[in-house]
């Protein structure tokens, strides 16, 4: 299948929303034949999606496959740049790695995006488990012209982007864990890693890994007890594009806002879901651990910890527990 007539006949099927479009209509918004309609249809079935067919009414799409490639993802998409260069693995060791291959040459928005990693990494090289087919595993490349010492801000901007995109498709409502966790029910179900190209005044680009568990009904052992998907906490699996989607589009806009307005509204959204701001909390730091009252975050989000002496200690990067 051409993927030009495949694309312009999910968008036709995009705009009927639901309703049915008949043969003929098909045919001339995508100038084909009817029989060229009727073959693009039947190699639609077989990627997965469900078309009814009815007589003298048309198609209509009862309901899309659950994949995250390039048409999944451009039909419905609502940027203006973020997503709209896509480069789909099904398989692939960490989208962050290919994603940092081809920065210096993409353009800004470039969504790095595979169904599998068999690499998937956390901070500190830490392993991500990136099972196929049911998560989101996706790099996100961006270009702001600013300093490197911004670059640890973007993990909040895109906190409160995931976040939201979380609580509008699904109605769950998550909470932020500083810096990089998303959590359902106290449970993991989002990493964020935001990784650096700079030079030492300019950032060259920036990469955004974000890993979130869609539709994993169980975890292998050593992640049981810490993490969840949206399927578990929902009780009903959720199609991956559209949160990617919302993802892309929050981001987009708090990116805006950032460069346009600075970081207080971003601020402000970020402690609404914060678990751990007036907390007693223990963060594990490269240097050592604190035991102390989350105080907030800073304009350049760094974390405020007050420990037992009064000391109040700026936190850059670290593992946070909360103290039972
Ligand atoms: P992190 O270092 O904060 O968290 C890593 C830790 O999270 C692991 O040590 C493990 O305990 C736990 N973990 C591993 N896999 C999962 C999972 N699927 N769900 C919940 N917890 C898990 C967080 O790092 C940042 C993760 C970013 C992942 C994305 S995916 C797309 C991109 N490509 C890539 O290789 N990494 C990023």
């Amino acid at each position: 299948m051409q993927p030009s007539v495949k694309h312009k006949m999910l968008e036709v099927f995009t705009k009927a929303n639901g309703e049915f479009v008949s043969g003929q209509a098909l045919a001339d918004s995508i100038g084909c034949s009817r029989t060229a309609v009727w073959k693009h249809i039947e190699l639609l079935r077989e990627e997965g999606f469900e078309l009814e067919a009815v007589r003298k009414k048309g198609y209509r799409i009862k309901s899309k496959p659950d994949k995250v490639s390039e048409n999944e993802l451009l039909i419905g998409l609502e940027t203006k740049k973020l997503g709209k260069k896509i480069v789909f693995f099904d398989s692939v060791e960490s989208t962050q790695k290919e994603a940092h291959k081809l920065a210096e040459e993409a353009a800004e928005g470039t969504l790095v995006i595979a169904e599998e990693q068999t690499a998937g990494r956390g901070r500190m090289t830490r392993p991500w488990h990136s099972p196929k087919y049911t998560g989101i595993w996706m790099s996100l490349i961006l270009k702001p012209h600013l300093p490197p010492f911004k670059a640890p801000q973007f993990t909040l901007i895109t906190a409160v982007a995931v976040a939201e995109a979380i609580r509008d498709t699904t109605g769950l409502t998550p909470e932020i864990k500083w810096p990089n966790d998303i959590l359902l029910n106290g449970k993991k179900i989002t990493g964020i890693l935001t990784e650096l190209q700079a030079d030492a005044d300019q950032i060259r680009s920036i990469i955004i890994g974000i890993g979130m568990n869609v539709n994993q009904q169980e975890f292998p052992k050593e992640l049981e007890s810490i993490a969840t998907s949206i399927a578990i906490e929902k009780g009903e699996k959720v199609q991956r594009a559209k949160i990617v989607q919302a993802i892309l589009k929050n981001t987009e806009l708090y990116y805006q806002e950032y460069m346009e307005n600075g970081f207080g509204l971003i601020k402000e959204k970020w402690e609404s879901f914060a678990v751990s701001i007036g907390r007693h909390i223990i963060a594990r730091t490269v240097s050592g651990t604190i035991r102390g009252k989350a105080l907030g975050i800073t304009e350049e989000g760094v974390l405020k910890l007050e420990s037992m002496d009064g000391v109040v200690h700026d936190i850059y990067s670290a593992d946070i527990e909360l103290e039972k």
